[in-house]
């Protein structure tokens, strides 16, 4: 059994459909010649809508194939064939992990407040979406400011964008500045009143990779500092971040590989979800944009597919 869910705009439906074949075209694109079953999602009321796709057994050495349809009938072409090996099922393979990832400051019990940066991915000539989140850990903290530096030759700045959760208009109430201090540091601010920031994203760094980027990883340097509720300095600690750099189109969290979750974020993406998300960085996946267009076509939902039956 493979699950997801999907959250989107109330009333959409999207359909997956797997098949088995017992041989491949000679163009290496698939036929339909028996139906597996299909991934659904139709969305309720409140725009939610699970997905569940039992994989029956399929023999060793028939070859799968998918395609993607919207709820306006339109149908992508078959994918291409998949052969398949002793595990027999298109299921997802374990994850494999292929750079050091976002290293998650454990906070332990009395350990003070932290901003810390997170990983973004993306493809060389795209974006990356790099979260920044704050871990309070009891302080009451009403403003906070963090030095964000990168290699200016492989990853550049277009903009922040402030949690919605606490911008003007929220309890919170937070304005965000930025400014350059040098070309490859940018000072990014969260503050403008006394009230406390609830714990959370402060904000998303939206990264421009340079077209001829290096795959792998690119560090970003973090200096937080902050001001408590009475505008007090306050001693923050912050984590380093990262850009991954990856060509796997649909691999949102850059271990290059595409799991069945990260195939339904490329459904969402296409339903209309934006590809970076600052209230909720874990569905931002700028990676599944394969034409650096802003958002994800039927063609690249295919994309993702095929990396996840094939592998990237
Ligand atoms: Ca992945
Ligand atoms: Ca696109």
């Amino acid at each position: 059994m493979i699950s997801g869910n999907f959250n989107t705009a109330p009333g959409i439906s999207f359909t997956l459909e797997f098949f088995s074949n017992a041989t491949c075209d000679p163009s290496g694109f698939g036929e339909a010649e028996a139906f597996l079953g299909s991934v659904l999602g139709m969305t309720d009321a409140a725009g939610n809508a699970a997905v569940n796709f039992t994989a029956p057994q399929v023999a060793v050495g028939s070859f799968i194939t998918a395609t993607a349809t919207d709820s306006l009938g339109n149908t992508s072409e078959l994918s291409n064939c998949v052969q398949v090996t002793l595990a027999n099922t298109p299921t997802p393979t374990p994850t494999v992990t292929f750079t050091p990832t976002h290293t998650p400051t454990s906070t332990p019990i009395g350990a003070g407040p932290a901003i810390d940066l997170g990983t973004g991915v993306g493809q060389p000539g795209g974006i990356a979406c790099v979260p920044v989140t704050l871990v309070a850990n009891g302080a009451l903290i009403a403003a906070t400011s963090n030095d964000i530096g990168r290699d200016p030759a492989q990853i550049s700045v277009t903009g922040f964008s402030i949690n919605p959760l606490i911008a003007p208009g929220t309890p919170a109430n937070k304005q965000l500045g930025a400014s350059t201090l040098n070309p490859s540091v940018q000072r990014v601010t969260v503050g403008g009143n006394q009230n406390p920031i609830p714990d959370g994203v402060l904000f998303t760094c939206i990264l421009p990779i340079a077209a001829g980027a290096s795959i792998g990883s690119h560090p970003l340097s973090n200096v937080p500092s902050a001001t408590d509720t009475q505008g007090s300095d306050i001693t923050v600690s912050g984590a380093a971040g990262q850009v991954l750099v990856s060509s796997c189109t649909g691999d949102c969290n850059g271990n290059g590989t595409v799991s069945i979750g990260e195939v339904t974020r490329c459904i969402n993406l296409f339903l209309g979800q934006p590809v970076c998300d600052s209230a909720n960085p874990t569905l931002s996946c700028p990676i599944a944009d394969a034409n650096n267009s802003g958002g994800v076509s039927i063609g690249e939902v295919t994309l993702c597919v095929n990396n996840f039956l094939g592998g990237c």
